[in-house]
């Protein structure tokens, strides 16, 4: 949009008037934020309206992304950025005495989810409009988000994230779209005259879903999409008791804080179904508004099931066919496959979603008979052909329990995992019997990540250097990134690179300094390892990296300074994770106050990660840890974004790592450690012995030692914990058969640091081939093969 500075001046004193009777400089930050926020929303709310308007004059297919997930991040600098006016705007705050990165940071982060599943969801939404796609996020409004996380004597502590505690000015309450979810009950079929049957619920426990928009802005488009997330609330004029008001809304009050287990509970599958079911319902009522025949639903919906939680999708939708349209049964299926698609998210067996017969049919009556159906005719129709054994593999029901990852992959015509590594495996063993069947319902879909908030916003002064360098076309399409290379001979370039760090880093010492009160010198190797605490991911090999580095400087060795920079928040349930948060903090505070380690070697653990946290560190980092067991992380997204900031990487061969390396050459990654068939390989010959490698190396011997023998400060009953896992229990994610290698390629980083200059061209490397990547060309591969969705602008 056009914007003069001076009238953005005027609209915003006018609004700050309008909504605070006071005058601007009268107002808190926060108000001030707020005040902005709702100016912006104005202007781009006609585009928003328009862009729902048009997708239903030319009846274009729209897809759903249902996503029990969402981590949209700050709007505001998004925003301002997508709409072109991001300039202008921080020219006149300016001028209006505000400085704008403390306008920015006053807006609430809504953490409603835990990781890499929900910021991917988001990602897709801000590169669907980007790109002109029809696409809408369907997903729950939880009242909290993902506890807080701070430490208190080195553990963490969970508080509650009261993020609506003041209005969220980018969502609109809906009112008038909300819909009625029924739980419980009985249900009886009756026959109608015409033959077909029709479901009538007795007692149900009905409960309004309100849905709150927030727009989706797209990137100098005028294209607006909408994230739709779904409230619970009592039905109007009921008589409720206050303790029915509190049961119902306790649906949408608190995000599962976990990101590896299934969190087995009621109320989860409550929410499951609640935002599954009021987001076909509305899908279906627009579409009723324009079609009277719901045998085309695939031409002009499609429905996306982000991981399992809304595998239920297939059911209901089912439900909604069958009863309320009247279908038969076999053209009620072959609707409901065409327009659903599902994405695995993880291959860690425990995440996998099941839920008991018994709890689902009490709950959900009607879906569990129909799920029942759908499990005896998957049997009748594939046993003959595949055999009793393999169809009871993968059967939607089996011992009593609802199997969601096969309901998904049975219900759906596309299948995809997240990386080329990943979608494999899932060929190859989760989900092998399924393949047999299906094959042609599998395929890949890399991971993306969106370059504007990671690169754009986050990262001024490295987007500036591109710009003078190779023009703006890299900000509408990051492929426009690769003729970069042509300056990797140019040593003026490569030190306006480092430069550009620098800054970076410096804010981020900044920042570490007021949070923690450490000083972190700005020529140390900023070595960054930022994502959720999971054994899988082996947070612990790097505190294995960290100790070794300590024990050889503390033996009078020299090694590069490094400083070890952490973000993770663990499951509040899981005892291991936590454990390896208090270990880190207890080598925090060994090696932070041994003057001998002062400005060489240096442990910083950043409490609360999240969307904005990494926005602060991303930029600054030297080093990406992504240091998984091969063959367990199914993509990782912040390898892409520290790779597009020009960080190395030190990696395994897991996720998308391997593609990262193809993009960006041999020589500007560094691996290590066993391949996937390497560690299939050990865990079937039973051969692995992790107390015989820690018998024949002595770093190795020392390092597990100080885990119990009082060396590290407060973790007594942790450290023995770890020291357990990796000695009595064989150590099940071979962070001692990785050790030694591990080294060795931190190592060669060390060396590399030494030659700066070479260095910078690996950075260079990186940057320049990371536009692959961005999420803008990953929905549009999604479009093409999966959704039949086509951008309309855009790339
Ligand atoms: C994550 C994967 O661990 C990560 O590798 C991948 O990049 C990301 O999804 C996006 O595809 N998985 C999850 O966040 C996940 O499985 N969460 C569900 C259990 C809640």
């Amino acid at each position: 949009m056009t914007l003069s500075k001076k009238r953005f001046m005027a609209d915003y004193q006018a609004e700050a008037l309008h909504l605070f009777a006071d005058k601007l400089e009268h107002l808190s930050t926060l108000q001030q934020y707020q005040a902005l926020a709702f100016l912006i929303k104005g202007y781009y709310s006609t585009n928003w309206a328009q862009t729902k308007a048009t997708y239903d004059r030319q009846q274009q297919k729209q897809l759903y992304y249902f996503s029990i997930e969402f981590m949209p991040g700050r709007l505001l600098g998004s925003n301002l950025l997508n709409l072109g006016i991001k300039d202008t705007v921080e020219a006149g705050l300016s001028e209006l005495g505000l400085d704008p990165e403390t306008v920015y940071a006053a807006e609430v982060d809504p953490g409603l989810g835990n990781g890499g599943l929900g910021r991917l969801a988001s990602a897709f939404l801000d590169a669907m409009a980007s790109v002109g796609m029809a696409g809408n996020g369907n997903g729950i409004r939880y009242q909290y988000g993902l506890f807080q996380q701070r430490f208190v004597d080195g553990y963490q502590v969970e508080l509650p994230d009261d993020w609506l505690r003041n209005p969220y000015a980018w969502e609109t309450r809906k009112e008038n779209r909300a819909v009625i979810v029924r739980f419980g009950g009985t249900v009886n079929l009756m026959s109608r005259p015409d033959g077909s049957l029709e479901a009538v619920y007795h007692d149900t426990d009905d409960v309004l879903a309100v849905p709150y928009d927030t727009a989706m802005v797209g990137y100098h488009n005028q294209v607006v999409n909408t994230m739709r997330l779904w409230s619970a609330e009592p039905v109007p004029g009921g008589a409720h008791s206050l303790e029915e008001k509190a049961r119902v809304n306790a649906i949408t009050q608190i995000l599962y804080p976990d990101d590896s287990d299934t969190a087995g509970r009621e109320l989860r599958l409550r929410q499951e179904y609640f935002f599954t079911s009021a987001g076909v319902q509305s899908i279906i009522t627009h579409f009723r508004r324009y079609h009277h025949d719901l045998r085309l639903l695939p031409q002009f919906v499609a429905i996306h099931i982000n991981d399992t939680h809304p595998a239920m999708a297939v059911l209901e939708l089912m439900r909604v066919l069958l009863d309320d349209a009247g279908m038969d049964w076999d053209t009620a299926w072959q609707i409901t496959v065409k327009t659903l698609s599902y994405t695995n998210h993880t291959l860690m067996a425990e995440a996998l979603e099941t839920w008991p017969q018994s709890m689902f049919s009490q709950l959900l009556p009607r879906l569990a008979q129909i799920a029942g159906e759908v499990d005896r005719r998957f049997r009748a129709a594939y046993t003959r052909r595949f055999g009793e054994l393999l169809v009871d593999r993968c059967a939607p029901i089996a011992d009593g329990q609802l199997r969601m990852a096969y309901l998904a992959v049975i219900g759906s015509h596309a299948v995809n995992g997240v990386a080329k590594l990943h979608s494999k495996l899932l060929q190859q063993s989760l989900l092998k019997d399924l393949y047999m069947i299906f094959p042609e319902r599998f395929n890949n879909k890399t991971n993306g990540i969106t370059p504007r908030r990671w690169v754009q916003i986050a990262n001024p002064d490295l987007s500036a250097l591109i710009d003078t360098t190779i023009g703006t076309n890299w900000r509408r399409d990051p492929r426009e990134l690769v003729p970069l290379v042509a300056q990797l001979e140019d040593p003026q370039f490569l030190t306006q690179l480092q430069a550009a760090k620098r800054v970076n880093k410096q804010r981020l010492a900044a920042l570490v300094h007021t949070e923690l009160g450490l000083e972190m010198p700005l020529d140390a190797i900023y070595d960054v390892q930022i994502k959720r605490l999971h054994a899988y991911k082996r947070q612990l090999l790097h505190v294995f990296g960290i100790l070794e580095a300590y024990l050889a400087i503390k033996n009078g060795e020299s090694r590069p300074p490094r400083m070890h920079i952490f973000g993770a928040k663990a499951a509040p349930s899981y005892r291991y994770a936590k454990a390896v948060i208090r270990l880190i903090n207890g080598v925090a505070e060994l090696i932070n106050h041994d003057p001998e380690m002062a400005g060489k070697l240096q442990v910083v653990f950043i409490p609360n990660y999240g969307v904005s946290l990494a926005e602060q560190i991303i930029p600054a980092a030297d080093i990406s840890e992504q240091i998984s067991l091969a063959g367990t992380e199914a993509s990782g997204t912040s390898n892409m974004k520290l790779m597009s900031n020009g960080a190395l990487t030190l990696a395994t061969l897991d996720g998308a790592n391997i593609e990262i390396q193809e993009a960006a050459g041999a020589d500007a990654m560094v691996t290590f450690g066993l391949t996937t068939s390497e560690v299939a390989q050990l865990q079937a010959s039973h051969a692995y012995s992790a107390k015989a490698l820690y018998a024949a190396n002595p770093t190795l011997h020392r390092i597990v030692d100080m885990l119990t023998d009082g060396s590290i400060p407060g973790i007594a009953s942790e450290g023995r914990e770890i020291a357990s896992e990796l000695l009595e229990y064989n150590d099940t994610y071979l962070v001692l058969a990785d050790f030694a290698s591990y080294i060795a390629a931190s190592k060669r980083l060390d060396a590399l640091w030494q030659k700066p200059q070479q260095w910078a061209q690996a950075a260079l490397k990186n940057i320049a081939a990371s536009g692959q990547f961005s999420a803008d060309f990953t929905v549009q591969r999604y479009g093409r093969d999966v959704w039949d969705v086509l951008p309309t602008t855009g790339i």
